[in-house]
């Protein structure tokens, strides 16, 4: 049994490296919606319609498990899905939570620091559907009492990492970060709430300055699932399959894809 991971295009591949890099033994099979992407700027419930059948593609590949390396699907579908439609011999994981577990330890864990310097003033970055959803400002609110959230919808990111232009990339960062730093001049940690992020991660940073503490999701997801996976050993198959499956031109994405991960990645047509 593989584990499935599935984003709108190309950011969920920043997981599945982190992924691989932990759980090398384990299967996967990578699901990039690319001819529907970027999600970012769609209705929850249009979210919520392109992400369904990706899901159910996914199965058919033999993934009973699957993780939603997508905030925006994450934010505007997950809890529907559990609520209303997902058998319960499936289970699909967002990546928001591991996040916010980070921080809340880091504020409130038994390794965390003292009290006083507690992170209160947090930036969030993420796309403008998962802004608008408040499902991370609703998660922190609940778990991370005393945080200031102040969050920045960075339009037009994704769309131009998936077009493979990080000049645009970066200036596009560069004035969100500016945005922010108007609302919140001094924020103390930042979420980097998309999967794409990572991709331009030194740029939040170098932006943001070096004081602040950028939390990135690749790493803390890759961790929290092979916590899971030790709980849930029947969850786990072995292998080394790799597949990777998009709804748009294969070629196309295996060329963005390869020049991300820095290895040569083939699209099959999904
Ligand atoms: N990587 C997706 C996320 O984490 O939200 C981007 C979604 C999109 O298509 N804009």
């Amino acid at each position: 049994m593989a584990v499935g991971v599935f984003d709108s295009g190309l950011g969920g591949l920043t997981v599945l490296g982190s992924l691989e890099k932990r759980l090398p033994e384990v299967p996967f099979v990578y699901f990039a919606d690319s001819a529907h992407a970027p999600y970012g700027v769609r209705t929850a419930d249009n979210i919520y319609d392109l992400t369904r059948p990706a899901i159910e593609r996914l199965w058919d590949e033999g993934c009973d498990l699957v993780v939603l390396a997508c905030n925006t699907a994450s934010a505007a579908a997950l809890r529907r899905m559990q609520e209303t439609w997902l058998p319960k011999d499936k289970r699909v994981l967002g990546v928001f939570v591991p996040l916010i577990e980070a921080l809340t330890e880091r504020n409130w864990g038994d390794n965390s620091p003292p009290r006083e310097v507690a992170v209160s003033h947090v930036a969030l970055f993420a796309t403008p559907a998962t802004v608008s959803s408040r499902a991370f400002q609703r998660e922190l609110a609940f778990r991370a009492i005393g945080v200031d959230v102040e969050a920045q919808a960075c339009g037009g990111v994704v769309d131009a990492i998936e077009e493979g232009d990080m000049i645009l990339a970066e200036a596009l960062v560069r004035s969100h970060v500016d945005a922010l730093k108007r609302k919140m001049p001094h924020p103390q940690a930042a979420i980097l709430g998309c999967t794409h992020y990572p991709l331009v991660e030194e740029v939040f940073q170098d932006a943001l300055g070096p004081d602040v503490e950028v939390y990135s999701q690749a790493n803390l997801v890759a961790a929290s699932l092979e916590d899971y996976l030790k709980r849930r050993p029947e969850m786990l198959g072995s292998g080394t399959e790799r597949k990777f499956l998009t709804t748009g031109d294969p070629k196309r994405v295996s060329g963005r894809a390869t020049q991300f991960l820095k290895r040569s990645i083939t699209f099959e047509k999904a």
